[in-house]
């Protein structure tokens, strides 16, 4: 039967959809650019620079949504690593993505092509270790974690002075424990309004991570509804809508934050939930300098599909920047 005429010059991406604790997942199998060797941070800006294209018609509408990641799987730099990945939203690239890693190894397992244990995975910040336990729980060893700067203030347009850190997860974090109003889903409008009052406010002010790196991700700290965890947070990501899922970055931002302040003792386990009431059991390893920390959390597979890029298609390449 002949190809209908919309489809005959047609880009097809073959991807699987998971949710980590309701945050989306999508993972492109194939059918991505070809970005050739070398560190995957080299990978991550060739995409940016000539294929960014693809980010946005994979994770934007209409194909996609504003709280979807994508995970690029790429050949590692190293043989002994497992993959590379470059992890993007709607609105550009990410350094690392904990919901993503999870989703990611969920994946590759739903795939036949990971077995409980180890498996390392390069990501532009550096690699992480993963371990795949046979109950289908996933952890991750996350990038080097650290508090870079304490008690910032920054005075907030209709809000007043927020007082919070900037931290390091795999992205930039401002971490503070004042929030406008309980951390529920039916407040998740008003919390997204001040998350993006406080981003304002903080690129304003020029008040960024470390190399002049933008601050991103907005991070409210608050007490857990269930008594067996230990917190609660509500994240703002760069695409402006806020993490279903506890944030993995997150929580290793707070996690380094307490450990700085001396209110999370090495190796002690850190419940947090998420705004949806998911949780990560994070564990921190101290180093030198911040903490390495241990994250574990779960997924489950939501699609497996085909994309079709229709070059008649005039939104081809998705809605937005
Ligand atoms: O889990 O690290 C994370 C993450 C970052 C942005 C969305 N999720």
């Amino acid at each position: 039967m002949p190809e209908p005429e919309a489809s005959r010059d047609a880009r097809r991406v073959r991807v699987v959809d998971s949710h980590t604790e309701g945050e989306a997942t999508r993972v492109v199998l194939d059918g991505g650019p070809e970005l050739g060797n070398g560190p995957i941070a080299e990978r991550r800006d060739r995409l940016r620079a000539g294929h960014d294209h693809f980010r946005r018609g994979l994770v934007t509408e209409p194909r996609g949504t504003a709280s979807m990641v994508g995970a690029l799987l790429l050949r590692p730099a190293d043989p002994s690593h497992a993959a590379g990945v470059v992890f993007f939203d709607a609105a550009g690239y990410l350094g690392m993505c904990g919901h993503g890693t999870i989703g990611v190894v969920t994946t590759l397992a739903h795939l036949g092509r990971f077995d409980p244990g180890p498996a390392t995975l390069e990501t532009p910040v550096g690699p992480v270790e993963t371990e795949l336990t046979s109950d289908g729980s996933v952890s991750f060893a996350n990038v080097p974690s650290y508090r870079s700067r304490a008690a910032v203030s920054v005075d907030v347009p209709g809000v007043g002075v927020v007082v919070g850190d900037v931290a390091w997860g795999g992205n930039w974090f401002f971490v503070t424990e004042r929030a406008p109003a309980p951390l529920r889903l039916d407040r998740a409008t008003e919390l997204t309004d001040y998350c993006r009052r406080i981003r304002d406010a903080l690129a304003r002010d020029r008040v960024t991570g470390e190399g002049g790196e933008p601050i991103e991700h907005v991070e409210l700290c608050g007490p857990p509804v269930r008594s067996e965890n230990d917190g609660r947070n509500f994240v703002l990501c760069p695409s402006g809508t806020y993490d279903r899922s506890p944030c993995g970055t997150g929580t290793s931002a707070r996690m380094a934050c307490l450990a700085a302040e001396g209110r999370l003792a090495p190796g002690a386990v850190w419940r947090q939930e998420g705004i949806l009431g998911g949780v990560f059991e994070g564990r921190a390893e101290r180093l030198a300098r911040g903490i390495r920390p241990r994250i574990t959390g779960r997924a489950h597979i939501t699609g497996e599909s085909t994309l079709v890029f229709d070059a008649a298609d005039p939104l081809r390449d998705g809605i937005g920047a």
